[in-house]
Formats: C-alpha cells, structure tokens, sequence
C-alpha cells in the first residue's frame, strides 16, 4: 500500500501531523484500527528501530519518531476501546524501573481497555512500590511490566520476589513482555506469563481471568 509506505517515511522523519492525517485517511479507506497499528504504526516503527540499533539514527530521531508516533494512537485509542465489553478484569501496567521506554506499555494498556479491561497506567520508571501500593488500593487482578532494556528487565524479578516476601504473589497476576524478553525469561523469574505483543497480553489476560 502507497499510503503505508508514505507512512512509514514520515514516521521515519517525525513527521506527526502527516502520520495522524494517515491514519485518518486509512480509517476513512475503511481499515480496522487494529490493522493500522500493527501494519502502519508499529510496521514503521520496526525500522526506525533497526536503523536506530545500526547507528543510523540517533536518540533525537527516535525520540520524534516515538512522538509521531503515539500521535496517531492517539486516533486510535478511542475507536479501540469503543469495541469493549463491561470491564473483566482490573490491570495496573508501568514500565520497570530504569527504564523510559513506553511505546509498547501504552500500546498494552490501550489494547487491554480495547478489550474491556480497567487499566491504570503507572507510567515509565517504576519502582516496586509503585506497582504494589497500586495494585493494592486498586484491588487489581493483574500486574504488568514492560522492560525495553537487557539491563532493566532483571528489576521484573525484584518486584515478584518483592511480592513473595509480602506472601502476596499469588493474588495477582503477573504478565510481563517486552522487547528483549521471552518465554524461558518470564518463566525464570516467576511470572504468569510472558507476552510476546498487546494481542497476546489480551489472549493471555483474558485466558488467566476466566
Ligand atoms: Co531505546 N533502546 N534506548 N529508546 N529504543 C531499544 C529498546 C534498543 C533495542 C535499540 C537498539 O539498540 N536496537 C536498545 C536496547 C538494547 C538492549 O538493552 N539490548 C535501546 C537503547 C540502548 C536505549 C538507550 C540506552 C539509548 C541511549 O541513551 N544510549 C536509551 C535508554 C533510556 C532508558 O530507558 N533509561 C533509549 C532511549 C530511547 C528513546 C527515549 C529515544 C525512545 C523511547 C521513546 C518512548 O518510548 N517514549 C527509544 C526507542 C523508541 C527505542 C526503539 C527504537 C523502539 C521501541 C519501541 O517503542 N518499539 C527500540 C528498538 C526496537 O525495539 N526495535 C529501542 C515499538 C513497540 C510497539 O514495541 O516496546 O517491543 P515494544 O512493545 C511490544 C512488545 O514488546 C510487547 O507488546 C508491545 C506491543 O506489541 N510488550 C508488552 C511491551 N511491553 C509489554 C508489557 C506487557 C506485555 C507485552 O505487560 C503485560
């Protein structure tokens, strides 16, 4: 697809207005809001970060890219949402401490709601408390973690075995996904369930609950 393909330049180059004008030209063609984040938003996003990870592009350029970004979830996050059910399960969702990266969590958490969940976002940088207090007032079912960095995703580890020494563990569930992640890792430190992608978290979380 042309348009796409335009889309996946302009994320390239920041270009924020020209990607919410894409995505609302896409919705007008008749696109699932789904589809045009997965193809258009995240497709464009996969090479900006393969060119950020060859030394292509720098922090500035990602940094606008990730704005234009979440200028065009921004359009999709409501149309997402509007295809929910009454609420199933309650989820508080932050990234790890250490970490900024927050893409993939809000992309999670839109989803989830998509999906007739009740998420509280707790943000970027969160220490264990964070999640524990949250969960706590909450009453949450499910708490998720996102890491992007090999050297923040041990810190998922600190917050479960945090919890095991509250002996609160096994009132939530604990999902956790993220870039540099997997199966064996999630397994490792003691979570529920590792989720490869947002569409995964919502099988996986839906499976958990019921
Ligand atoms: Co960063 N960065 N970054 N970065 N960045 C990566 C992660 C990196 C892989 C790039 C690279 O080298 N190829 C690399 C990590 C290397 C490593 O640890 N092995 C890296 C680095 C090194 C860094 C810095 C250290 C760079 C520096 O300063 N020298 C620095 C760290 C800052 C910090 O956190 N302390 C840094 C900074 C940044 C920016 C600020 C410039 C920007 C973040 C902007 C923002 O988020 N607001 C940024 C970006 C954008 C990236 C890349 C290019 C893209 C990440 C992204 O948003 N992907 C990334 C390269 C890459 O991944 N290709 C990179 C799109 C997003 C939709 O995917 O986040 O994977 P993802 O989320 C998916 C799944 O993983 C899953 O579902 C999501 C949707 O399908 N998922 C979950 C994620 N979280 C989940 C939680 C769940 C469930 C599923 O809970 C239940």
């Amino acid at each position: 697809d042309e348009l796409v393909e335009q889309m996946f330049d302009d994320l390239y180059d920041g270009m924020k207005d020209e990607i919410v004008e894409g995505v609302n030209i896409l919705l007008e063609r008749g696109w699932q809001p789904y589809d045009i984040l997965t193809k258009a938003l995240v497709g464009g996003m996969t090479v900006v970060g393969n060119d950020f990870r060859d030394g292509i592009l720098f922090v500035p350029e990602v940094l606008l890219a990730a704005n234009a970004m979440k200028g065009g979830m921004g359009i999709l996050k409501p149309l997402l949402a509007e295809t929910g059910a009454p609420t199933i399960g309650k989820m508080v969702i932050g990234t790890v401490k250490g970490d900024i990266h927050d893409i993939g969590k809000n992309l999670v958490a839109m989803m989830m709601e998509g999906a007739g969940f009740e998420v509280i976002d707790l943000g970027i940088n969160n220490p264990v408390e964070n999640y524990i207090d949250k969960a706590a007032a909450e009453k949450a079912d499910i708490i998720g973690m996102s890491a992007l960095l090999t050297t923040t995703m041990p810190y998922m580890k600190v917050v479960i075995d945090t919890m095991k020494e509250q002996g609160i563990r096994d009132d939530y569930v604990v999902l956790v996904g993220g870039a540099p992640l997997n199966e064996e890792f999630g397994k490792a430190i003691g979570a529920d369930a590792y989720c490869r992608d947002a569409a995964v978290a919502v099988e996986t979380a839906k499976s958990l609950m019921a």
